[in-house]
């Protein structure tokens, strides 16, 4: 077998942040004709200049741009418009979904004008039978399974932003979320997109179709997934949906150590097999932020120094819940499990993912936060979460792991009173070079942004990122779709 030997990663030697905060003086800045000129293609309510901060703000509230105008466009035409008009007078612009982004990517950094994707939600269509979604892209991904519902179908992803973030965005990050497990990423559910690129047209694309099987070209609707608002504006997305199960059985289960959870892991996988559709972990540290910052409770009876959040989704009830319990009694006649509960009804089920799902907001209650998002090898996921805790001693106010254990994708957060120079230096390039090092990834799901883009060739082959920055240049000649970020 061929191994490429990849070069050895590159250190930073200085503050990418600091360089790369400069505004580009190749940029205009946003004029008073300007404005006119926008109020003139969109109308005056789509054009907002003052009380922007819920679009200069992320939701870390950590990342803030002074932005210059939020744009509100109500079609593809008038994306084209706005995209046309900037890039002919070098006006840099920021897509922006529902802005729940947790890498500072869809916030501006300077003065770039802010597009909002929220009026872009009218178009919907959808084959019941092939189960084939066709929509605008500002619809927001609660709302969009809502509607499937009514017609017995569910979107293939799921996430704790589902109340705001937007299916364009969604696309845009290449979301991960709660049931990857199960239905695969969003690479498998792409049919096909619309998308708007910055160049001095305003360029309009049609990419792929809305039929299952299409192998006549390049899948170019693919490049947009986690493209990060760097190639262009997705206005309309085409995808599939999944049947809605008629079964959804949810556990909690304590457990004494990590490399427990992980034959609970094998356990589940082999035993549940097609019905197995989340598999989370929380460990103790989390658990007790939930109490503390939010004063949610666990529904185990004792503490336990890891705990499990398993659900099914299934078609069967019967079926399942015999499954469900073969599966937790062989857990428990293993001795793999110190504790462990079958959420009764649904309002049990919502108690369990409440749990989980308000993690990212229970530690935000500390003050500040370093989040990490980060795949590895099962053998080393919780080993980052050790090693962080000796690195940073009492310098930490809390370092809590929760995260999707069933894709190796471990979400570490170091949390302390306000931002700290002196846990930063001893975090960075640290934490990234020990993850490269260890076979994983420094972005599983959340993207690169500004969060991580000083450390974004941590790991990546020198060629291949030739080529993704070939790529921005083809896209976006002009450079004045989301720059300072990403690539
Ligand atoms: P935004 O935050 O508005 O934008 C994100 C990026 O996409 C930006 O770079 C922006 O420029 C670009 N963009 C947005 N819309 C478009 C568009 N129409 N065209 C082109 N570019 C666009 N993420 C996960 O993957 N898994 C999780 O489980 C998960 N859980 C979360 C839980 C909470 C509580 C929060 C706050 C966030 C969570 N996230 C998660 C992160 C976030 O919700 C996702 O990244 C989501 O997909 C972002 O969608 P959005 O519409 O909010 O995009
Ligand atoms: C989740 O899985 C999100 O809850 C957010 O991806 C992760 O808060 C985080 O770090
Ligand atoms: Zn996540």
């Amino acid at each position: 077998m061929f191994l490429k030997i990849l070069p050895r990663i590159r250190r930073p030697t200085r503050s990418y942040a600091a360089v790369l905060a400069a505004r580009h003086e190749g940029f205009a800045k946003v004029m008073q004709s300007d404005l006119m000129a926008f109020e003139n293609f969109l109308g005056q309510d789509a054009v907002k200049k003052d009380d922007i901060t819920n679009h200069t703000t992320d939701w870390t509230g950590q990342f803030k741009g002074p932005g210059s105008v939020v744009l509100y466009p109500k079609s593809t035409e008038e994306v084209s418009a706005i995209l046309a008009y900037c890039s002919k007078n070098k006006l840099a612009v920021v897509p922006q979904g529902g802005n729940t982004g947790l890498v500072g990517g869809s916030i501006p950094v300077h003065d770039e004008v802010v597009i909002s994707m929220n009026k872009i939600n009218k178009q919907f269509s959808f084959d019941d039978t092939m189960g084939i979604l066709k929509c605008d892209s500002g619809f927001i991904l609660e709302d969009l399974d809502n509607k499937l519902a009514k017609l017995g179908y569910m979107m293939p992803f799921d996430l704790g932003a589902k109340g705001s973030c937007q299916i364009g965005g969604n696309i845009a990050t290449c979301a991960g979320g709660i049931r990857l497990i199960r239905y695969g990423s969003l690479h498998a559910h792409l049919l096909g997109l619309t998308v708007v690129l910055p160049d001095e047209h305003g360029t309009v694309l049609h990419l792929g179709s809305s039929i299952r099987k299409d192998n006549t070209t390049l899948h170019t609707p693919h490049l947009f997934l986690g493209s990060e608002g760097q190639l262009g504006v997705i206005t309309s997305v085409t995808m599939t949906a999944v049947p809605k199960p008629k079964s959804v059985q949810s556990a909690m289960l304590g457990i004494e150590s990590f490399k427990k959870c992980c034959e609970v892991l094998k356990l589940a996988k082999s035993s549940l097999t097609e019905i197995l559709s989340s598999f989370e972990l929380l460990d103790d540290a989390t658990m007790e932020c939930l109490k503390t910052n939010l004063g949610l409770h666990p529904v185990l009876n004792a503490p336990t120094p890891f705990s499990i959040l398993v659900e099914t989704s299934g078609s069967n009830e019967d079926h399942d819940m015999e499954k469900m319990s073969a599966f937790l009694d062989e857990c428990l006649s293993k001795n793999l499990i110190i504790d462990g509960v079958l959420a009764g009804s649904s309002a049990e089920a919502t108690k369990m993912w409440q749990l989980r799902e308000s993690a990212p907001l229970a530690v935000t209650r500390d003050g500040y936060v370093y989040k990490h998002d980060v795949s590895l090898p099962l053998e080393n996921y919780y080993e980052l979460t050790n090693v962080m805790k000796e690195r940073c001693g009492s310098l930490a106010k809390r370092i809590v792991t929760y995260g999707h254990l069933g894709d190796g994708n471990t979400h570490l957060n170091i949390t302390s009173e306000k931002h700290n120079e002196e846990l930063e230096k001893l975090l960075y390039p640290f934490l990234y070079e020990w993850v490269v090092d260890h076979g994983g990834s420094i972005s599983a799901e959340h993207g690169i942004g500004q969060l991580k883009l000083p450390y974004s060739t941590f790991g990546k082959d020198p060629e291949e990122r030739l080529l993704t920055k070939k790529l921005k240049n083809i896209f976006d000649p002009n450079g004045i779709l989301n720059p300072y970020k990403t690539i």
